[in-house]
């Protein structure tokens, strides 16, 4: 019996950005009397059905993206006799789809660490349950990935969670109801075992896959501290000391590694954090900016967001302390007009932001906005190919419409073409030549444009377009340039005599 273990896509590029961690993870998790796991990531390579035999169990992780690609080989796996688990947070969420439209055994809802031996265990003693609830795991029950598992020389970065979960609740994400607010950090020597053993593996650059890396702020800890909540000061003091434990240590791993984190932008206002990071090597941190304006930070419960020149000021702060900024911007907001497009350009212009991401506000399940639009649209939900676009992910991909949040006054394909001009405008050669400098060397210089160019085909060509023609250009495109860009991250993998 093989425990094969796949990730859904119905793209491959034969070489993948980051390594999807939930697949090591489980891995991990696989008793070691099942054998070793069969790890299928189909961003690499389609899943070759005839590697699936009678008495395997096939584990599918979904998200909402790669939902019904994931019920396809659910489907056929069940044909070929294998027991079908899925898992994930569309799974979670959407447990008795997976049942009736992916074939389903059984489906694990919430974290799979704890879980998973359990239901491998139940399918090979024949008392395999519809319905497993893993839960939320204590951090100190996070099962470290098995990288030993790896295919070789296919990913650019390798990615480790140092946290999970974030005390926030941003309208548009799901992370806060799905992972919850109560942050669950990890011990900080599971962490950096982990990362030096992907260094081993000839990683040089790593993902801190986490909600938020910064989930205790100065604020948070003024409000405990006025509250005179003792309990709550000391709780919050204790992870903002762990935070600077791990960043302590991180900063001792050999100087060629490189991590890049995602985080709020309260972190401007620590400028201790912000040395920690710098000195742990973070250099890049994906920040959720949103909005430009105070009505559209209002529009996403962003509150905490700054707008005008004090977001300027603050994104600029990260940069100062030597850490880059992705900065990542929604599109289609109910207050956003028109010159909103030009506005928020502008301000990725002065911030001196590295790298920048324009999204169109997308109804995700899970989410406040995806509850509140599918309320609102209700059974007079318009139908493509039979299927309502409040169950967008069901619609089969040729026929799939993009699903935006539906707008006051502009229509989806004015906020299309004015986000896509935005992308344009961001990523022109002149412009990312400019934002080069921020490379030392010519050749970093190089890599950088690069790897603007491939995130630019990556994300925008294959997120925003809607014509299929300029998809497939874009991907192809990408596979030919991510070859040599993984090149660019990689290092020798090191022998078990080299020390670090
Ligand atoms: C890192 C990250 C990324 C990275 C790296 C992705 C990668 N290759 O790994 C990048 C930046 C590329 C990315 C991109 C996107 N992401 Co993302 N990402 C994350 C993040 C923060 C962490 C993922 C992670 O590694 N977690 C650690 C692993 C161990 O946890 P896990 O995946 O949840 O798996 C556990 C359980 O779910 C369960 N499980 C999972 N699979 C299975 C399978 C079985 C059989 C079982 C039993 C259990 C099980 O067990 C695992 C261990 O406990 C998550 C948020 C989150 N907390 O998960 C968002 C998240 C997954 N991303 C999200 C989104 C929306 C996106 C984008 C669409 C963003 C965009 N606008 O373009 C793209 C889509 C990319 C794509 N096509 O896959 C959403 C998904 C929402 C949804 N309903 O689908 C999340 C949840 C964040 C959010 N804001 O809500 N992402
Ligand atoms: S801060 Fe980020 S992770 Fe946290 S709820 Fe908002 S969008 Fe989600």
């Amino acid at each position: 019996m093989t425990v094969h273990l796949v990730n859904p896509s119905h793209l491959s590029f034969g070489v993948g950005v980051i390594t999807p961690r939930w697949l090591f993870v489980l891995g991990a998790a696989t008793p070691a009397e099942y054998g070793r796991p069969r790890i299928v990531d189909e961003t690499l390579e389609p899943l070759d059905l005839d590697t699936v035999h009678d008495g395997d169990i096939v584990g599918i992780g979904i998200h909402t993206g790669n939902a019904l690609r994931g019920y396809e080989i659910g489907v056929a796996a069940r044909g070929r006799g294998a027991t079908v688990v899925f898992g994930g947070i569309h799974a979670t969420l959407y447990p008795d789809e997976a049942d009736e439209r992916g074939g389903a055994h059984a489906v694990v809802r919430g974290d799979g660490d704890a879980v998973w031996p359990t239901v491998i265990d139940h399918a090979a003693g024949g008392t395999l349950q519809r319905r497993y609830e893993g839960g939320r795991v204590d951090a100190d029950r996070f099962v470290p990935a098995r990288w030993d598992l790896l295919p070789a020389g296919r990913y650019m970065w390798g990615s480790v969670q140092t946290v999970r979960g974030c005390p926030k609740h941003c309208s548009f994400c799901s992370v806060w109801r799905t992972d919850g607010q109560k942050p669950r950090q990890r011990a900080v020597d599971s962490v950096i075992a982990e990362i030096i053993e992907l260094r081993r593996h000839g990683f040089r650059f790593v993902a801190l896959a986490d909600d938020n890396f910064y989930p205790v702020t100065l604020a948070d800890l003024a409000m405990a501290e006025r509250q005179g909540n003792v309990a709550r000061l000391e709780q919050l003091q204790r992870l903002r000391a762990e935070r600077f434990e791990l960043m302590a240590r991180l900063a001792k791993l050999p100087a060629d590694m490189v991590f890049f984190t995602q985080i709020t932008m309260e972190a401007a206002e620590d400028g201790a954090f912000l040395d920690a990071m710098r000195r742990a090597n973070i250099k890049g941190a994906l920040v959720g900016v949103e909005a430009v304006t105070p009505q559209g930070l209002k529009d996403v419960y962003k509150n905490f967001n700054h707008s005008g020149e004090a977001l300027v000021e603050r994104l600029q702060t990260f940069r100062n302390h030597g850490v880059f900024v992705l900065g990542s911007f929604i599109f289609g907001l109910p207050s956003d007009r028109a010159d909103t497009f030009e506005a928020t350009a502008d301000v990725a212009d002065r911030a001196g932001l590295a790298f920048a991401q324009f999204v169109m506000l997308t109804p995700y399940p899970g989410t406040v906005d995806f509850e509140a639009w599918e309320k609102k649209v209700g059974d007079e939900a318009e139908r493509v190919a039979g299927i309502p676009i409040t169950r967008h992910w069901l619609i089969p991909q040729a026929q799939r419409p993009k699903v935006y949040a539906p707008h006051p006054v502009m229509t989806a394909d004015e906020i299309r073409a004015r986000t896509q001009a935005v992308w344009d405008r961001f990523y022109s050669l002149p412009r990312i030549w400019a934002r080069s400098r921020c490379a030392s060397t010519t050749r970093a210089r190089l890599a950088f444009v690069l790897i603007s160019k491939l995130y630019r085909q990556m994300y925008a060509n294959t997120g925003i377009a809607t014509d299929s023609a300029r998809v497939n250009r874009a991907n192809r495109w990408a596979r030919l340039i991510a070859r040599p860009c993984r090149r660019l991250f990689v290092a020798r993998p090191l022998a078990a005599q080299d020390q670090l």
